[in-house]
C-alpha cells in the first residue's frame, strides 16, 4: 500500500521560525514598519482566510470557481493526450483544484497530484480530504513556501507538467518579484508544460474596497491576526485593541493595501527577539498589498517569463481572469 499522506518540509521550514523572527525584526526596524503578508495564513489566519473567500463581498474566489466550472471540460481536453503531474502551488482548501481534478478522473485522464503549501495546516487538512473524496488520486504535500517549493518544481520527471497558481496568488508579488518568481517556474519547467495562472483585474475601486473591508470585518481579524500570532511565536505583548485596520486603494500602483495603525502611543516588547518597538500614534504597519492586473501587464508578465498565453478565460462580469500560458 503506498503512504498517500506525504507531507515533505524538507525545503527549508526548520528555519522557519528564524525566518519568521528576522523577518519581524527587520520589518519593524525599518522606517516605514512592515511585516510580509506571508505570515498571516497560521491556523487562526487559514481559518479567517477561509471565511474571508466565502464572503460575498471578497468577489474573487466566486468569480474563479465560476471560471473553473464553465472551462474545466475544455482543460480537460487539452490535456488528454498524454500523463502529466498536476502541480498546485497555495492550494488553500483545495476547492478550486477539486473542480478541475474531478473533471480530469471523469475524462480519465492520467496524472499525479503534487501540492505545496506553506500552511501545514492547510495540506494537512487537504490531503485528509482528498483521501476521501478522490481515493483514487495519488498526492504528493509539500510544506514549504513558493519559492521553496519551485526549486523542488524542478523535478527531475520527464512527464508533461501542468502547474497550478489560482486565487489571484501571485496579486501578493509587486510586478517585478512576479516576473522573477515567473522566470523561476518557467525555468523548472520544460518547453511545452502548461500554466494555469489566476489575476485579479483592475476594476471599480468601491468593488476593490469592500472586497478588503468586507462588512463582517473578517479582513479585519485576518490582519490583526497577524499580532496575535507575534505575540504567541515570539512571545510578545501587543495590545490587539491599540491597533485599527485600514486597506486602501493605490490607483498609481493598481493595488489594494493594507495596513495596521497604532491607536496611540505605545512600547511594544518581543521577548523574542530581545527588543523593544516605539509606536507612535497614527504610525503604520504595512501588512499586504494585493495588485490588480491591467490585460496589457498579464501580456508582458508571460512575454518577459517566456511563456505563450494560450487561453483567456474571464468570468460573466469581467472582474477576474485565469489565463492558460504554455512554456516556450
Ligand atoms: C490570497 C493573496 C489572493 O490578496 O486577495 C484576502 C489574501 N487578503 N483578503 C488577496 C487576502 C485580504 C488574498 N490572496
Amino acid at each position: 500500500m503506498v503512504a498517500k499522506l506525504k507531507i515533505h518540509n524538507d525545503c527549508g521550514l526548520e528555519n522557519e521560525k528564524i525566518e519568521f523572527m528576522h523577518d519581524v525584526l527587520v520589518g519593524l526596524s525599518s522606517e516605514k514598519k512592515k511585516i510580509p503578508s506571508k505570515y498571516f495564513y497560521d491556523e487562526a489566519g487559514s481559518e479567517l482566510f477561509n471565511q474571508i473567500t466565502r464572503h460575498p463581498d471578497y468577489y474573487l474566489t466566486a468569480c474563479e470557481l465560476e471560471i473553473l466550472r464553465s472551462f474545466r471540460k475544455e482543460i480537460a481536453q487539452l490535456l488528454k493526450k498524454e500523463p502529466f503531474n498536476l502541480i498546485e502551488l497555495g492550494p488553500g482548501e483545495g476547492i478550486k483544484s477539486r473542480l478541475l481534478i474531478e473533471q480530469f478522473l471523469s475524462d480519465h485522464l492520467s496524472f499525479n497530484y503534487c501540492t505545496i503549501d506553506i500552511s501545514k495546516n492547510y495540506l494537512e487538512q487537504l490531503v485528509r480530504r482528498f483521501n476521501q473524496q478522490l481515493p483514487s488520486l495519488q498526492i504528493i504535500a509539500i510544506n514549504s513556501d513558493f519559492s521553496d517549493g519551485i526549486k523542488w518544481l524542478g523535478n527531475k520527471s520527464k512527464k508533461r507538467n501542468f502547474v497550478l497558481f489560482l486565487g489571484s496568488s501571485i496579486g501578493n508579488f509587486n510586478i517585478p518579484k512576479s516576473r522573477r518568481f515567473l522566470q523561476d517556474i518557467r525555468n523548472a519547467l520544460h518547453i511545452g508544460d502548461y500554466m494555469l495562472i489566476s489575476f485579479d483585474l483592475r476594476k471599480d475601486v468601491d468593488i476593490l474596497l469592500h472586497a478588503y473591508n468586507d462588512s463582517s470585518g473578517l479582513t479585519c481579524a485576518f490582519n490583526l491576526n497577524l499580532l496575535h500570532r507575534i505575540n504567541r511565536e515570539l512571545q510578545a505583548n501587543f495590545n490587539i485593541d491599540s491597533f485599527a485596520h485600514y486597506s486602501t486603494y493605490n490607483a498609481h500602483e493598481g493595488a489594494m493595501e493594507s495596513f495596521l495603525i497604532s491607536r496611540e502611543n505605545q512600547l511594544v516588547t518581543i521577548a523574542s527577539l530581545n527588543r523593544d518597538f516605539m509606536f507612535e500614534k497614527f504610525e503604520s504597519i504595512h501588512v499586504e498589498s494585493s495588485y490588480k492586473y491591467l490585460f496589457s501587464q498579464i501580456d508582458k508578465l508571460a512575454e518577459n517569463s517566456h511563456f505563450e498565453i494560450k487561453k483567456t478565460y474571464l468570468d460573466t462580469k469581467g472582474y477576474f481572469v485565469n489565463s492558460l500560458w504554455q512554456a516556450k
